[in-house]
């Protein structure tokens, strides 16, 4: 399928994919921006925009919106709607019935003609869970630049789609790719007696349902705390202001310039709370005006959430996904305490991150009590075993992953950047009212659960054969067939897992539990000094991602030393596993 470009063949193919399009496409914009290339003859242009259909994955499509098969537009979105529908029928009998719930964030896009207004994403699987839906749509391309937009696919079960739905969709698609005569009629569609907008309902319901995570109403009584909020010109704002007074706090000063969506992101180089302090800067403006010490940021489809404290320095701290994580992992089982204290209770309860996070919620639930479970990275693994088990009767009470991404509430079966928030502003509030700043609680947790120092990072790769050569050579390392390394610049491995492979040195039969995928890469080295590292590839993006932590035992609090040490290891992972295809990666733009 996809187009041979280096030849003849290729441009016959070329040729085809194109008149194939302007036959279907009943958009004149992206039409005519395809025959204004034909008649130029940009091929290169053409090319980029027909080389190759996007490849409709778990996490459903993203892309830059454009023309072609490549792009997001609207034939496209009619071609893997029209897949989804046919896939969805052989699903589901009752599938008129049950329904299917499609909602948007506010990235640029035609007007959709529909009354509904945009959301923060987490509705839409508390949507699909609330109404015993049998799937959910999402329009969104999250913190990605403004170019893109991307199609996010909700199941039955409340959480995105895993394997082999992927598949089947992209299969169903390959044979719906000829629009329906009514697929281009929005008007008719809009008319249809079969179609409902649920937004005030459930906005209602799910401001209802996170309340349930309130736990000390009234807290800001006593508390003098200022908390700043920015949704990136995305759609958090409403959402959080609403969170916040459904938890009975104060409402936050929202940065103004940022409060209201606009898809152009005019005051920010990426619309990513996670490159740090650049996107806070507003935030950080507004926080000195007001004599507030915290910034909350979501991301502009507000799914996640970035958090930053202004310590006695005068300075801000940006906390990292992780250092987030143990905060509200924190906090959550605190509350939860409160309310269980019978002995047994803990061990109905499960947390669980993915493994490219920190272990902290691990140290944590060996001395309390609770389960915890790690699965493979993103929210799609966390939510469906967090559906499997709740299924079982279990109590999952948080999930969270490096990437600022938080599960706070079982009601959503994906991240969520408004619950998150509120949840994170009672925190803050309460600790306010001990004269407990987030960076002293991080520091008490650590003291007692063990310093855990992590230190992300990745390369920028293009070239998949420099990819596969740098890993194939941590499998044969030293030239010697199957065997992985047992050292790193000093530092001792104790144990490998290859979830490329499906290897793993620390279990009996030696085969990984979790789930293996030969299309990705990825390795995880345990050291013998409690350090962990996982080197893999991303699926989104060119990259090659690295993710090390040192986990101290309880006691050991000589954050010096353990922070030099996390260096060392990470100066020892670069030179020794990165360095011989140096030429061909580029590091990490500052
Ligand atoms: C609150 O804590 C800071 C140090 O963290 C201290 O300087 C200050 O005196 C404390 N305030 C009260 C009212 O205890
Ligand atoms: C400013 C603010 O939101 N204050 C609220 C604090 O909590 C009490 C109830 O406990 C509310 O009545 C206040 O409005």
């Amino acid at each position: 399928r996809k187009c041979n470009m280096g030849d003849g063949t290729g441009d016959i193919e070329l040729d085809q994919a194109v008149s194939q399009w302007l036959q279907y496409d009943q958009n004149p914009k992206t039409a005519s921006l395809v025959q204004d290339m034909m008649k130029e003859g940009a091929v290169d242009a053409l090319k980029k925009c027909f080389s190759s259909r996007m490849e409709f994955g778990t996490a459903g499509l993203r892309a830059a919106m454009g023309p072609g098969v490549s792009c997001m537009n609207d034939l496209t979105i009619i071609q893997t709607t029209q897949g989804f529908c046919h896939y969805l029928e052989e699903s589901f009998e009752n599938l008129k019935e049950r329904g299917v719930v499609i909602g948007y964030d506010a990235r640029a896009h035609p007007p959709s003609g529909g009354s509904s207004k945009p959301l923060a994403v987490s509705l839409q699987p508390f949507t699909v869970s609330h109404l015993g839906l049998c799937a959910g749509i999402m329009v969104t391309a999250s913190h990605n630049p403004k170019q893109d937009n991307g199609y996010k696919v909700y199941w039955e079960n409340g959480a995105q789609i895993v394997s082999p739905h992927d598949k089947g969709i992209s299969k169903a698609i390959e044979i719906n790719l000829e629009p329906w005569p009514e697929s281009w009629n929005a008007e008719e569609a809009l008319k249809s007696p079969l179609l409902k907008d649920p937004y005030q309902d459930i906005h209602t319901q799910y401001f209802k349902a996170i309340q349930k995570h309130c736990h000390h109403r009234g807290v800001n009584k006593s508390s003098e705390v200022k908390i700043v909020h920015t949704s990136v010109h995305g759609v958090g704002h409403a959402f959080v202001q609403a969170a916040f007074k459904a938890f009975d706090l104060p409402a936050p000063f929202a940065v103004e310039e940022q409060k209201d969506p606009d898809p152009e992101f005019p005051t920010v180089k990426y619309p990513n709370p996670e490159e740090g302090e650049g996107v806070l800067t507003l935030s950080f403006a507004l926080a000195g005006r007001e004599g507030a010490t915290v910034v909350l940021a979501n991301d502009p489809d507000a799914d996640r959430l970035a958090v930053a404290e202004k310590q006695e320095s005068g300075q801000w701290q940006v906390f990292s996904g992780n250092e987030l994580g143990a905060l509200l992992g924190w906090w959550m089982f605190r509350c939860w305490k409160q309310q269980n204290p019978e002995a047994d209770a803990v061990k109905n309860l499960y947390m669980l991150s993915s493994t490219v996070s920190s272990k902290i919620l691990r140290a944590i639930a060996v001395k309390e009590g609770f389960h915890f479970e790690e699965t493979l990275t993103g929210f799609k693994w966390m939510g469906n075993r967090a559906k499997e088990l709740l299924d079982q009767g279990k109590s999952v009470l948080f999930a969270f992953e490096e990437a600022i991404g938080y599960m706070c509430s079982p009601f959503v079966l994906d991240k969520d950047g408004v619950s998150a928030a509120a949840i994170a502003g009672e925190m803050i509030s309460f600790l306010a009212t001990k004269n407990i700043s987030l960076s002293q609680q991080l520091t008490t947790i650590f003291t007692e659960y063990g310093y855990h120092i992590s230190k992300n990072s990745y390369f920028i790769c293009h070239d998949q054969t420099v990819i596969r050569t740098l890993f194939d050579r941590l499998r044969n390392y030293g030239g010697q067939k199957d065997s992985y390394p047992s050292d790193c610049g000093g530092f001792s491995i104790s144990s490998v897992r290859d979830l490329t492979t499906g290897y793993d040195s620390n279990q009996p039969d030696k085969k990984a539990v979790l789930p293996t995928s030969s299309s990705s890469q990825m390795i995880t080295f345990s050291f013998s000094n409690g350090g962990v590292a996982t080197m893999r590839t991303s699926g989104t993006e060119p990259k090659i991602k690295y993710y090390t932590e040192l986990c101290a035992a309880p006691g050991n609090s000589d954050v010096k030393h353990l922070k030099k040490e996390l260096d060392d290891l990470v100066k020892a992972i670069v030179e020794n596993f990165f360095e011989p295809q140096k030429n061909k990666l580029q590091p990490k733009p500052e």
